[in-house]
């Protein structure tokens, strides 16, 4: 199938969306990402890249329009691969290949990977498009269009969706809709009909009371709460804010799950009242931090680590009724609180592994296990249930040999799944698993807080010539390069107590991301503050040394 033609590919790449920029764009922790008026280009050949993906794997490929967290004038590019993961990491090397070459080398790239994988360019495949609500999403997803329209893809426009939604689409059409229909209607009427079910007649329980506070960081997530709302009735309260008008330059300012976890503050926009739970989620809704503020305006956090160990230990109270023998693991990064790994692995009895930053890596090792919790601290994650585990499930809940507590106990396990969209981290879906577990625990915020103390952490960023010099091992706990600054983040951290402290090139934002945990806040801040400025001098710091 090599040696085609592809003349038009080049025609229309040069007439419409020629390369802009000299320097290479880097394949990031979640796609391309940088300045939306770099992007065009790109967009065009990841539209090339998608149909050929398709054509690979005969399926449904899906593309997303979004810089997530980053600052409105940012955009980026994620691929979905046809179970709904993120582009298989194999193939990233092709997207930079793709992203890169000059646009008279397309044509050329195309018959290489075509002859690499013995691609069949006849299939007509389906390319589903999503964006966010960025002011240039618009024009993005149209030079995707234009690249899947350019190799004879059919593109499917969902418009402006959240980044999981679009992943949940990916697999109801991959699946011939035994996962979903794959409409935004089947999305919401999948989850909210499965909380009803769980929720049952009782809306409150215990100290759990239905009402919620709800910043949807001016984005994406803002608008599609309200389709929830409506289905949700009275089951749960949500009131929204932070929802600001497409283009108002406020996506993600001061507010969204980003902002909350990594500057540990109240969002503005969201009314402060006392011990009542709030949540944020960031810009394509597929992040989520819960928190509230105390009646002395102390702010506590509860970030993804927390989010882990409630649906870890929640999941596996549950398994132990259904009686099924099914193995539980959970999946963090470094980033993980040290405080949530102890508890996990002391307390639950719950297998625990650390992976790299970035949903692809703990997602894929959360394939490892029957029931697979993945959480990045940022929070960021969701539950996987292997095909054993849903067949075991299955029968139980048809078994009537067993007993009403066994059988219940697996039924609830069935909803469950249903709740959570497994394909990816989903901000709602998850806000509305943590929902129904604290309201099956009859708990406020505060009693979820009470599992186990957090030790005090700060995130930094530093800001270089360039973040490659940083290069790491160890799932990014140890610094290879620049050579000496292990040694120095290991005398810093060992002059505080619980001190524990790593820095990594971020694959989203152009810095480097410092990370610092200690006994106190104060020590904390002094260690990030140490290892900061120790980035900053050995690693071709740019501007003035940084301080908090
Ligand atoms: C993306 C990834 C996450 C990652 C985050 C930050 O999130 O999907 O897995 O944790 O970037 O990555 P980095 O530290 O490399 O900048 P999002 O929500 O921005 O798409």
């Amino acid at each position: 199938m090599a040696n085609n033609s592809y003349r038009t590919v080049y025609a229309f790449a040069r007439e419409m969306h020629p390369k802009t920029v000299k320097t290479d764009i880097q394949y990031g922790t979640a796609g391309f990402r940088t300045k939306a008026t770099n992007l065009g280009y790109v967009m065009y050949r990841m539209g090339l890249l998608a149909v050929l993906r398709a054509r690979y794997k005969r399926g449904v490929i899906g593309v997303m329009i979004t810089a997530s967290h980053n600052p409105e004038p940012d955009n980026g590019v994620k691929l979905v691969d046809p179970k709904g993961e993120m582009l298989d990491q194999s193939w990233e090397k092709w997207a930079t290949k793709f992203a890169n070459v000059g646009d008279d080398q397309l044509e050329e790239t195309i018959n290489e990977i075509i002859k690499e994988y013995d691609i069949p360019m006849t299939d007509r495949v389906e390319i589903v498009v999503g964006k966010d609500t960025r002011p240039s999403s618009p024009s993005l997803a149209k030079s995707v269009m234009d690249g899947v329209l350019a190799l004879a893809g059919k593109p499917i426009d969902y418009g402006i969706v959240t980044t999981p939604q679009l992943h949940y689409f990916v697999v109801c059409k991959n699946t011939n809709r035994q996962y979903g229909e794959p409409t935004e209607d089947g999305y919401y009427k999948k989850l909210t009909g499965a909380f009803k079910k769980l929720r049952g007649e009782t809306y409150t329980n215990g100290n759990y009371k239905n009402r919620l506070l709800y910043d949807g960081a001016n984005g994406v997530g803002a608008k599609k709460i309200k389709y929830f709302q409506e289905l949700l009735g009275n089951t749960l309260k949500i009131e929204m804010f932070n929802d600001a008008i497409i283009g108002s330059g406020k996506l993600n300012y001061m507010c969204g799950a980003d902002y909350v976890k990594s500057q540990q503050k109240f969002p503005t926009g969201v009314p402060v009242e006392p011990n009542v739970r709030c949540c944020s989620v960031d810009g394509d809704a597929d992040r989520l931090i819960y928190y509230y503020m105390d009646e002395n305006n102390g702010f506590h956090l509860m970030d993804g680590d927390r989010m882990a160990t409630l649906i870890a230990g929640y999941l596996k109270e549950v398994l132990e009724e259904t009686g099924i023998d099914l193995n539980l693991g959970l999946v963090q990064t470094a980033y993980a609180n040290g405080a949530s790994t102890d508890y996990i692995a002391k307390k639950l009895q719950v297998p625990v592994a650390c992976v790299s930053t970035g949903v692809k890596h703990l997602h894929h090792k959360a394939l490892d296990y029957d029931i697979g919790v993945y959480f990045e601290a940022n929070g960021h994650g969701t539950i996987i249930f292997s095909t054993n585990a849903k067949e075991k499930l299955r029968e139980a809940a048809k078994n009537n040999t067993i007993s009403d507590e066994r059988r219940l106990a697996a039924e609830a396990l069935l909803n469950l799944i249903d709740l959570i969209n497994e394909t990816v981290g989903d901000a709602i879906s998850d806000m509305l698993l943590i929902e129904t577990i604290l309201h099956a625990k009859g708990w406020d915020i505060q009693q979820w807080e009470d599992a186990y103390t957090d030790l005090p952490n700060r995130l930094m960023k530093v800001t270089v010539q360039d973040r490659n010099v940083i290069t790491t091992t160890d799932a990014e706990r140890v610094c290879v390069t620049p050579e000496g600054l292990q040694a120095e983040i290991d005398s810093a951290a060992a002059k505080y107590k619980k001190g524990r402290s790593f820095v990594r090139p971020s694959g989203t934002e152009d810095v480097v991301r410092v990370y610092a945990e200690a006994a106190t806040r104060e020590e904390a801040d002094e260690l990030a503050v140490e290892v900061a400025k120790k980035v900053h001098e050995l690693a071709g710091g740019t501007g003035n040394p940084p301080e908090l």
